[in-house]
């Protein structure tokens, strides 16, 4: 039987919580040490062959948007790949010497401009690197079908999960939140975890992961003895989709856009979205991670939390602190591409900085590295590929003390099929992260076993 939470927990019966920190804005306190580490990842780009005409140039485009991806080449570190992204261009990967991007002619231009070099990618050269066929939007959940799997999961599991109306997109689409746990309808005192997923509209893959992480949970209580202990201890929230309308707006002309941020329109310009990862009230627009420019991919918005999406998600986070204490330990943002796991901070090189302890930041690497020991990812700290300012990630650690990492997930790289993989690897792909998903609720009651601190930090 387990223990219904008390009308007020006591916040000292809960494992040392970190207080609230004080906003702090503006540019970093912290002396940032540039530990630009050189990148390990992925392989020497291939010089990949600019469009041989007009034609093979327009295929490679997406239709309506005119975004199409490019290599960037001579960016040999981190304060290089910062520099680029500081121009207010998204990062979709990041290779030894240089880096993919999503444009349209316009930001090429404008990037060539700013003394960079582009080499178009041709469409044909994402998705044929392992001889797949395109991917096409009908291989994925739609925002309705994926509200329909939920509800039949809750119809056939009751008593595990159950799901809520957390706030609506700035269209209009109810953003849900999605318990599961057992004796799901009582609020008990367990520690919590939380999943969110598809902050980027066009990364569809991180929706097909909360829809295995629901079908693995639910379908292995009762007999898989880790996953009936983790729901009989745990309380896990899952957010399938923080940016319904994005998601919609990517696939709903038939043919993928590339699109990234929220459907949001921008006073003063006919520019539309905000980026909604770098919308998040911790060090908003702090270190040249974003963009103030409403064109951009990297759009940070009017103001922190300017999203509604953003804010729906963070007043939910926000609603979960029960007797002064925040329920929830731990989170993964589920993104794609790249087989990364990342942890903060994302504003600033240093391993260790304000609100973030060597303790801290060893715990964060053993669980990272364990993580991606399961499932073959690279584990390092955010701002090793670039720097990030006003994300998910550092939001959750420095304000509300929650474990955050940054999954990136399938492909490693564009000839995988980049942000549009074919619907033959979405099963082996989400199921390449389940052992990564166990990992962190089995450590979410206490992070500080995983560097022999239990005892200082969780008494
Ligand atoms: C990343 S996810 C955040 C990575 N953080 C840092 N500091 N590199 C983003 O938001 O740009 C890539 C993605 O969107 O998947
Ligand atoms: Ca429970
Ligand atoms: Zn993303």
């Amino acid at each position: 039987m387990r223990t219904p939470r008390a009308p007020q927990a006591s916040p000292a019966s809960r494992t040392a919580r970190r207080t609230r920190r004080t906003r702090r804005y503006g540019a970093a306190g912290a002396a940032v040490l540039s530990l630009a580490l050189a990148l390990t990842l992925g392989t020497q780009a291939t010089a990949v062959p600019g469009p041989r005409d007009a034609a093979d140039a327009a295929a490679a485009a997406t239709p309506d948007t005119g975004i199409r991806q490019y290599e960037v080449t001579g960016l040999r570190g981190a304060p290089e790949r910062s520099a680029l992204a500081a121009t207010g261009t998204a990062i979709d990967e990041v290779l030894h010497n240089s880096v993919l991007i999503s444009a349209d002619a316009a930001e090429a231009e404008r990037l060539r401009a700013l003394g960079y070099h582009l080499t178009p990618l041709p469409a044909a050269a994402a998705g044929s690197g392992d001889g797949f066929q395109a991917a096409a939007p009908s291989d994925y959940h739609t925002y309705a079908s994926m509200r329909a799997v939920v509800d039949a999961t809750v119809a056939r599991h009751p008593d595990l999960v159950s799901t809520e109306v957390i706030g609506r997109s700035y269209e209009g689409r109810d953003i849900i939140a999605v318990k599961v746990s057992a004796d799901v309808a009582v609020d008990e005192d367990e520690p919590e975890i939380l999943f969110t997923h598809n902050q980027h509209a066009r990364e569809h893959l991180t929706v097909e992961m909360a829809l295995f992480t629901l079908e693995e949970l639910t379908s292995g209580y009762g007999s898989d003895a880790r996953i009936t202990r983790l729901l009989d201890t745990r309380e896990i929230w899952l957010i399938p989709s923080v940016n319904p309308d994005g998601k919609t707006y990517d696939t709903e002309s038939g043919a993928f856009r590339s699109w990234r941020k929220n459907r949001q329109p921008n006073a003063g310009s006919s520019a539309v979205g905000t980026d909604l990862n770098r919308n998040w009230d911790y060090m908003w627009g702090c270190c040249g991670g974003s963009s103030g420019s409403a064109s951009s991919a990297t759009y940070r918005g009017a103001s922190p939390e300017s999203g509604p999406e953003t804010r729906v998600v963070a007043d939910f986070v926000r609603s979960r602190v029960v007797g002064g204490e925040q329920q929830i330990t731990a989170h993964i943002d589920f993104h794609t591409y790249g087989e990364l796991i990342l942890w903060p901070y994302g504003y600033t090189y240093a391993d260790t900085a304000p609100g973030l302890t060597a303790d801290d930041r060893d715990a964060f690497a053993a669980v990272g590295r364990a993580m991606a020991a399961s499932n073959g990812y690279t584990p390092q700290q955010s701002s090793d590929l670039y720097i990030t300012d006003g994300s998910i990630g550092d939001w959750m650690w420095a304000e509300e003390g929650i474990f955050s990492y940054t999954f990136e997930m399938y492909p490693r790289s564009a000839s995988g099929g980049g942000f549009y993989p074919p619907g033959s690897v979405i099963d082996r792909e989400t199921a390449r992260n389940r052992e990564a998903v166990l990992i962190l609720l089995e450590n979410a009651d206490c992070m500080y076993r995983s560097i022999g601190k239990e005892a200082q930090y969780c008494p």
